[in-house]
């Protein structure tokens, strides 16, 4: 039995040690990034059971990073590795104290090299959500039709499917991103977009609007990320928002949107009320931003309700 499955692609990150042009860093910091990674992270550290579908190369950064995973509490059963792809690395660049840019070395990675063959519907069944993003169909055909055949596995068993669109326009353009992310939107029950990418799947800014339309595609449950400014939310019996928790300085962007998805799926899991369960989608999303690096800011349950209560 298993609270959260999630598929995705965690590459080793390399983080300058200096601020400034990447061209002129000279010192990198190893760590590991991935959206899916990110939220089965926060999710484990809330004391949730998650398990984590990916694949990486046969190799020694691989085997950092399973290792790196399983060290977080997530079950890795079901990483595979590729024979000759090799893992996939990301590099940040700190332009300066405001600015964060990010350079893929992913193409025809071990996991851009997954397919159907890498799910397991048994393993799935075994879950109450199933975690996936608009990364994963972006990475390759074949990771396109095995997302296909997560959901359809979810469904068939009574699993919940969670997306979150988070649009890569490095990976791929919008027009051959729309209806693909149209596509898994439809076969989603929760539906978690940021606003720019619901922008840019619906021509629409109102959150209000952009719930009704994933509404009519098929969704029960629709949050709108607004950013710093909060959430809004809605359900086929509820609506409402949900303002952010403020932030003395944002020190580092990147993982917000997945914390919030560990907050607010801990929250579902806990039977909290939608408003509730924002809320905390919302404190988890503070607490990273204002520490460096993408996950490392994940609270652990004591670090969450007292910043929520303070
Ligand atoms: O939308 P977020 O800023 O929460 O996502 C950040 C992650 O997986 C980051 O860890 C990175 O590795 C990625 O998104 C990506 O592939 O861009
Ligand atoms: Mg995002």
């Amino acid at each position: 039995q298993m609270d959260v499955v999630t598929i995705g692609e965690t590459m080793v990150m390399f983080t300058p040690q200096t601020t400034g042009l990447l061209r002129y860093a000279k010192n990198f910091t190893l760590s590991y990034a991935g959206a899916e990674t990110n939220v089965a992270i926060g999710l484990s550290r809330l004391g949730h059971r998650v398990g984590w579908i990916s694949q990486v190369g046969q190799d020694e950064l691989g085997e950092s990073l399973i290792s790196f995973v399983r060290g977080e509490g997530i079950d890795v059963s079901q990483v595979k590795k590729h024979p000759t792809a090799p893992t996939g690395l990301y590099i940040k660049e700190y332009l300066n104290q405001k600015e964060v840019r990010i350079y893929y070395y992913r193409h025809q990675s071990a996991a851009s090299m997954m397919d159907r063959r890498n799910i397991d519907t048994d393993y799935i069944s075994r879950a109450k959500f199933l975690h996936i993003t608009g990364i994963t169909p972006a990475l390759s055909g074949s990771c396109r039709e095995m997302i296909f055949e997560a959901i359809d596995a979810a469904k068939v068993h009574g699993v919940k499917v969670v997306f979150d669109p988070n649009y890569r326009a490095k990976l791929w353009d919008a027009e051959t991103a729309k209806p693909v992310l149209l596509e898994i939107a439809a076969r989603s029950d929760i539906i978690l977009p940021g606003i720019d990418e619901a922008r840019l799947l619906l021509g629409k800014s109102d959150p209000e609007e952009i719930a009704n339309d994933l509404f009519h595609l098929g969704a029960q449950l629709v949050v709108v990320k607004l950013g710093p400014e909060g959430a809004y939310y809605q359900s086929k019996k509820e609506v409402g928002f949900v303002a952010g928790f403020p932030v003395d300085e944002v020190v580092d962007p990147v993982g917000a949107g997945d914390a919030f998805a560990a907050g607010f799926l801990s929250g579902l899991l806990e039977g909290l009320s939608l408003e509730s369960a924002v809320q905390r989608g919302n404190a988890a999303g503070a607490l990273v931003v204002m520490v460096r690096g993408d996950y490392e800011g994940l609270p652990q349950r004591e670090t969450l309700m007292r910043f929520m209560k303070a």
